[in-house]
């Protein structure tokens, strides 16, 4: 049976390339398992959803009789037993995991918030203070500090390609889109030779097809 992945039915433009069922996408990609999508309503969040995801987020998934919420979490679950999740480097590769999310995108969305608020109030404020906005991008900075000193020395964060590479390297796109990485060489580097991997293009071309279709669908409905 194949996975069901669970992303929103429709979302404006900004997010798209960046809802997290695009990495969900890249490691079934990777792991060649097919898979099919379904969706849960963006607004107003439904009960269904909820009982899958109790903060009312994506990405899911279902295997079977699993329902499983956290990209990394569910990330880890797919790459069990591939090389995506090597045994000989399994806890070196869920600590990059875990530094990619909690510490890489912890600071990062933490910056992006203040940004959001920032450029559109009316859907993501309040703004803060700039001395506030800086300091979160400073907090992040520190972070992209560290991690192009050691990416400057390797092609992948713990040995060959892994799960780890996929968390740190979606984190890392958020910065990179806005101009963050510049600077930082080596990570810009690391970003560029992840995404050009034929499992990310396939997923990233997947996840716009999906927003695309979700326009069509909704065109329809004002139709009918
Ligand atoms: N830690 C969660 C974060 C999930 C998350 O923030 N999902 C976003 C989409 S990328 C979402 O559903 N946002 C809408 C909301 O929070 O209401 C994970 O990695 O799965």
């Amino acid at each position: 049976m194949s996975v069901v992945l669970y992303t929103y039915d429709w979302l404006p433009d900004f997010p798209r390339g960046f809802v997290r069922d695009l990495r969900v996408r890249w490691a079934l990609e990777e792991t060649g398992r097919a898979y099919a999508v379904a969706t849960v309503p963006a607004r107003p969040k439904s009960d269904g959803h909820r009982a899958m995801q109790p903060f009312a987020q994506v990405p899911i998934i279902r295997d079977g009789d699993l329902t499983l919420f956290e990209s990394g979490a569910i990330a880890l679950y797919l790459a069990e037993g591939t090389p995506l999740l090597p045994e000989d480097r399994r806890a070196e590769v869920t600590q990059w995991l875990i530094a990619a999310l909690n510490s890489v995108e912890a600071a990062s969305g933490g910056w992006m918030g203040l940004v959001l608020a920032e450029r559109m109030p009316e859907f993501f404020g309040p703004p803060s203070t700039p001395d506030v906005v800086e300091r979160a991008r400073r907090n992040m900075k520190a972070k992209l500090d560290a991690l192009e000193t050691l990416m400057s020395g390797r092609e992948w964060i713990a040995g060959a390609f892994s799960v780890a590479d996929i968390m740190m390297v979606d984190v890392l796109r958020i910065p990179d889109v806005e101009g963050q990485l510049s600077g930082y060489p080596a990570l810009a580097d690391y970003v560029a030779r992840a995404t050009a991997r034929p499992a990310f293009r396939k997923a990233m071309d997947d996840h716009m097809a999906h927003w695309r279709a979700a326009d069509e669908a909704r065109q329809m409905s004002r139709f009918a």
